[in-house]
């Protein structure tokens, strides 16, 4: 059993394993120069060679418990038949919604599209050793957010008018859940050891809504995978004191926490349910000092919990290498 398992499922608080959200990105110059010869997203997170050379660049240079496959959260309205751009300065393009499309999109359609991740997945576990692998998907919110909205909802948004057609919603939020479980099925299949589930726009939800839209669908892909051993990372961003709430409904096997989260309330009132990440990637930014601290005081706070190490968000394109290094080594006990 590889160390991050060990710590989720036998809640063990002495192992601390350490990985980064976005480990692999642009803060790589290898990564970077990829990118620069790739220029359309979706392509690139289709080509198992790049795929998996990328996934791997960032286990060659630290001692990670984990690589997270390369790709994205869109491939699933990729997959669904929604084409997917991404736009320099811009971020994430959706095509307009064809409903009937989507929901006539049939499993097999569905899985050939999205193969090359899989067969990236096979190919990634070859070369890991004792290293876990990690998959992911978007949570159904999320993704239904990406579909209708069809670009980052970071500016904007409107929760009552993205879910005035109760049709659509309805429809559609059957379908994507659907998707998302049979997207995290073939990934365990294809050999990923844990599947994360991303949640990054729960904070857009409104406190009366968030059993609907988050606690519920969280949990019904929990509940599809429950004959699979292999534990779920759940990651609702942004919704501060509800936390509370999501772990009593979805009982999550781990959950990320977010910066907004005081650790030590987490730890307190968290169950022993493990908890994974926090750190604001921001104090990646800073000097060596401040740093330092910030680690070691996630590392203290968690010392008799299970604890994974890792950040409250993605790795910032504007990191230093050298700082991802540092923050691996201090977890390690390799430096002080
Ligand atoms: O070079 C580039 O412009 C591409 C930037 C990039 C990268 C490196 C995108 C576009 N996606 C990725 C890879 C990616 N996406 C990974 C790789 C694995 C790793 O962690 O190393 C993962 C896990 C994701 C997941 C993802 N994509 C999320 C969930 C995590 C989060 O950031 O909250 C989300 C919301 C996306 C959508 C997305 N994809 C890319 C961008 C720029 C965005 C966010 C756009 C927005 O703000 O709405």
């Amino acid at each position: 059993m590889n160390r991050l398992t060990d710590c989720i499922i036998n809640k063990k608080s002495s192992l601390l394993p350490v990985w980064f959200m976005r480990q692999a990105g642009r803060y790589l110059p290898e990564f970077r120069e990829i990118r620069q010869q790739n220029q359309d997203f979706i392509k690139l997170c289709c080509d198992v060679n790049l795929v998996k050379e990328i996934t791997l660049q960032p286990i060659k240079r630290f001692d990670l418990d984990a690589a997270i496959i390369f790709s994205d959260i869109l491939m699933v309205p990729f997959g669904l038949g929604q084409n997917v751009k991404f736009k320099k300065n811009y971020g994430p393009s959706l095509e307009e919604l064809d409903l009937d499309k989507i929901l006539n999109c049939k499993e097999e359609t569905f899985i050939k599209k999205l193969k090359p991740v899989y067969e990236a997945i096979s190919s990634v576990k070859k070369n890991l050793n004792n290293k876990s692998c990690i998959g992911f998907v978007g949570a159904p919110w999320t993704i239904l957010v990406y579909m209708i909205n069809k670009k980052s909802p970071k500016q904007d948004f409107n929760f009552e008018n993205l879910i005035k057609d109760e049709y659509i919603i309805l429809k559609l939020f059957e379908k994507i859940k659907k998707m998302i479980s049979i997207h995290i099925r073939k990934q365990i299949e294809a050999g990923a050891d844990i599947i994360q589930i991303f949640d990054s726009w729960a904070g857009l939800i409104p406190e009366k809504n968030l059993k609907t839209y988050c606690y519920e669908p969280n949990f019904f892909i929990k509940d599809s995978l429950k004959k699979t051993k292999v534990p779920l990372i759940f990651f609702p961003k942004g919704i501060k004191k509800n936390y509370l709430n999501f772990c009593d409904e979805v009982k999550p096997d781990c959950i990320n926490i977010d910066p907004d989260i005081d650790p030590e309330w987490a730890k307190k009132n968290f169950n022993q349910i493990p908890i994974q990440g926090g750190l604001d990637p921001k104090t990646l930014l800073k000097d060596e000092d401040t740093v330092k601290k910030e680690v070691k005081n996630y590392i203290n706070i968690f010392s008799d919990y299970p604890y994974i190490f890792n950040l409250g968000h993605g790795v910032l394109p504007q990191t230093k290498v050298e700082t991802v290094k540092l923050i691996t080594e201090i977890v390690q006990g390799k430096r002080k």
